[in-house]
């Protein structure tokens, strides 16, 4: 494990700009509640298993918001990891967690949160790496959190979202899973298993994604019910989720199985009192 890059920036642009115009930072603490997050604020955790093809754009897309990256990479054998070094050699608002082998989203957005927290993130968002979620979503997460969310989520089962070219099996597994999540564990969430959220730091520490059960995707719905377990206010942000163009998609049958398998467990915990 080691940081591709070493220190983050505390400044914006804005901060560093000797124009004579007013820093972007002064100017919003002024204007809004002094609570108010500023673009250096954000860590944007984003999971990468063989995202070779698509790491530049979506690196690009993130930094161009002045918001700071960090790329968890899982040892992939493309050289996505080697990308990511570059990118934050260049640009110190890129850090890289370099895992060794493929241990699954839920595991490597587990370690993300540790180190985005360590990097005093005050909003963590979380994002895949294949363009599905569009970066240009990401103020309006933000701005949720903002207005008092503890977690935002990007909800493609709300007013407004939805999912675009997915085949039909696909979307069969994502609402399926949805509403199977809802009735086993009475999460209130319309997309529980989304993978587009923005927290709130303090509530990451609540609720400690190092000792989720899920390695896999089943991760999103163990965070959606411990945060509603836990009294946390959910917001959902609707959001049209893209199929992805470029590079080849992780889910699995033995994941779609982890999923299925432990939320059955957590229901049956549920009912029956046992933990
Ligand atoms: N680090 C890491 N990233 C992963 C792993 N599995 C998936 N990802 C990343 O998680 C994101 C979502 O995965 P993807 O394959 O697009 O899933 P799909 O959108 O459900 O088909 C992408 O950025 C992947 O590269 C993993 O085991 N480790
Ligand atoms: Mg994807």
């Amino acid at each position: 494990m080691c940081l591709g890059s070493g220190l983050w920036f505390k400044t914006t642009a804005a901060d560093s700009d000797n124009s004579g115009m007013q820093p972007q930072r002064t100017a919003r603490l002024i204007d809004d509640a002094a609570t108010m997050t500023v673009p250096d604020d954000v860590v944007v955790i984003v999971p990468t298993y063989n995202e070779a093809e698509n790491l530049e754009s979506i690196a690009a897309a993130v930094r161009a918001h002045g918001y700071r990256l960090l790329i968890v990479d899982d040892g992939s054998p493309d050289g996505t990891g080697e990308i990511a070094d570059t990118l934050a050699a260049a640009d110190e608002g890129v850090a890289v967690l370099h895992r060794r082998t493929k241990a699954g989203l839920g595991k490597a957005y587990a370690a993300g949160f540790a180190r985005a927290l360590e990097l005093d993130g005050k909003v963590l968002c979380e994002m895949d790496a294949d363009f599905s979620h569009d970066p240009s979503d990401l103020p309006r997460l933000i701005a949720a959190i903002d207005e008092g969310a503890d977690l935002a989520i990007g909800s493609r089962y709300v007013p407004g979202g939805g999912v675009d070219d997915w085949p039909w099996h696909r979307r069969a597994i994502s609402s399926g899973g949805n509403r199977y999540a809802a009735l086993m564990l009475g999460i209130k969430v319309k997309d529980a298993t989304a993978g587009y959220r923005a927290f709130r730091a303090d509530a990451i520490r609540r609720l400690r994604p190092e000792t989720c059960d899920a390695s896999g995707y089943a991760f999103q719905v163990e965070m959606a019910w411990r945060a509603s377990e836990a009294g946390l206010k959910i917001t959902e942000i609707p959001i049209r989720f893209r199929d992805r163009e470029a590079g080849t998609s992780k889910m699995s049958t033995s994941i779609a199985l982890e999923a299925m398998a432990l939320v059955t467990r957590w229901g049956w915990q549920r009912r029956f009192g046992r933990k």
